[in-house]
């Protein structure tokens, strides 16, 4: 997982390491005069960091650490590498940004002890700062949602909405097997009234979960067929009713009309937002959209076994301020996991 974002990561401890290595290489020139152009100005850093230059900067600032601390200007050239290696992995700029603001007040002005180790204060640093984008004041405990419910004798309706394609009937299909598997009875609603593929792929997947699903005709009102699974699951004492959604782009005024409907009738307990993150920053956007148009609660994010970049899970969280619930494994039922940071943090900064 994130395979290119975790090399971007270690490449930035990497260089704090060797900004703070306790001695400074041999062939290092000596100190630039005072008149001499920074190599690096902090203000307007090049398109591209220059080969070289930063490393012959970098050997300048080595005997200053050893004496002192971390300088500003010497963060910011750090700093440099780290942007623009988060902005490679499609991490959305005002993210960057915030992970960048929070290394640069952790390492300007660090002193490194002794004995301490430059590459760990780099990567605690980081971590932070990670952990910081993946973490909301809001939390969902879907399981709690549920019981909460069921004491009251209502069944929990979930509406997932996203993008055709990105993965809301296969996660809706985990998401039943992981509540079967725990002793909830859920249903399926088959609102993707838009398609008849979209109904009868989430037949087929009723059937081998052994679930029940409440379908009309392709093109049925949709908020409708959401209405019935709700009135089905209250007279069988159904736990959770799981409404599947139509797709189209996030640009379609219909669809948002569609998904406000279904809202309305449906008075979902939670709204779940499904989102394919092969997609990188488009994602984020899409996520963005639906908030906006239906208040999402929360999101999936899927195929994050394909996921080589890592830029849509940072993201997500932070410019919808939503936790992430769940991450698609592969297509398989069992191929969801449920959503911790450190899930994320492990993938990336182990060795
Ligand atoms: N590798 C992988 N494929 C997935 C994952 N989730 C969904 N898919 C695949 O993505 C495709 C579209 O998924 P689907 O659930 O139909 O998307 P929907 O149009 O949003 O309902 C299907 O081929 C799924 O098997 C995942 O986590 N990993
Ligand atoms: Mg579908």
């Amino acid at each position: 997982m994130f395979e290119k974002l975790k090399q971007k990561l270690k490449r930035v401890v990497e260089r704090v390491s060797q900004k703070a290595a306790p001695e400074a290489p041999p062939e290092a020139p000596p100190e630039a005069p005072p008149e001499a152009p920074p190599e690096v100005p902090p203000k307007a850093p090049p398109a591209v960091p220059p080969p070289g230059k930063p490393r012959r900067a970098l050997r300048r600032v080595v005997k200053r650490i050893i004496r002192s601390e971390l300088a500003p200007e010497d963060v910011e050239d750090i700093i440099w590498e780290l942007q623009v290696g988060l902005l490679e992995s499609d991490v959305a700029v005002p993210v960057a940004d915030h992970v960048i603001e929070r290394v640069k007040a952790g390492l300007t002005g660090r002193k490194l002890g002794l004995r301490e180790d430059p590459k760990k204060l780099a990567d605690e640093v980081l971590r932070q700062a990670i952990q910081e984008v993946l973490t909301t004041e809001q939390r969902v405990d879907l399981l709690k949602v549920i019981d909460a419910k069921r004491a009251q004798g209502e069944p929990a309706v979930i509406v997932f909405v996203g993008i055709n394609g990105h993965g809301k009937t296969t996660s809706i299909a985990k998401l039943a097997r992981y509540l079967m598997d725990r002793g909830y009875k859920p249903v399926l609603a088959a609102a993707d009234t838009f398609r008849a593929a979209g109904i009868e792929q989430l037949e087929i997947h009723a059937e081998r979960l052994g679930v029940g699903v409440i379908k009309q005709k392709r093109g049925a009102d949709a908020a409708a067929v959401a209405y019935d699974a709700i009135a089905h699951a209250k007279a069988r004492g159904l736990d959770v009713v799981l409404v599947d959604t139509a797709g189209r782009m996030q640009t379609d005024v219909n669809l948002m009309d569609e998904m406000r409907k279904i809202v309305r009738v449906a008075k979902p307990d939670l709204t779940i937002f499904v989102g394919d993150a092969l997609t990188g920053n488009d994602v984020v956007e899409q996520a963005r959209t639906f908030d906006q148009a239906v208040g999402i609660s929360g999101s999936i994010l899927c195929k994050m076994d394909a996921d080589a970049r890592g830029g849509a899970a940072l993201s997500i969280t932070q410019v919808t301020g939503k936790p992430i619930l769940f991450l698609g494994t592969g297509q398989g039922y069992d191929d969801l996991v449920e959503f911790k940071p450190e899930i994320l943090l492990n993938a990336l900064f182990a060795d």
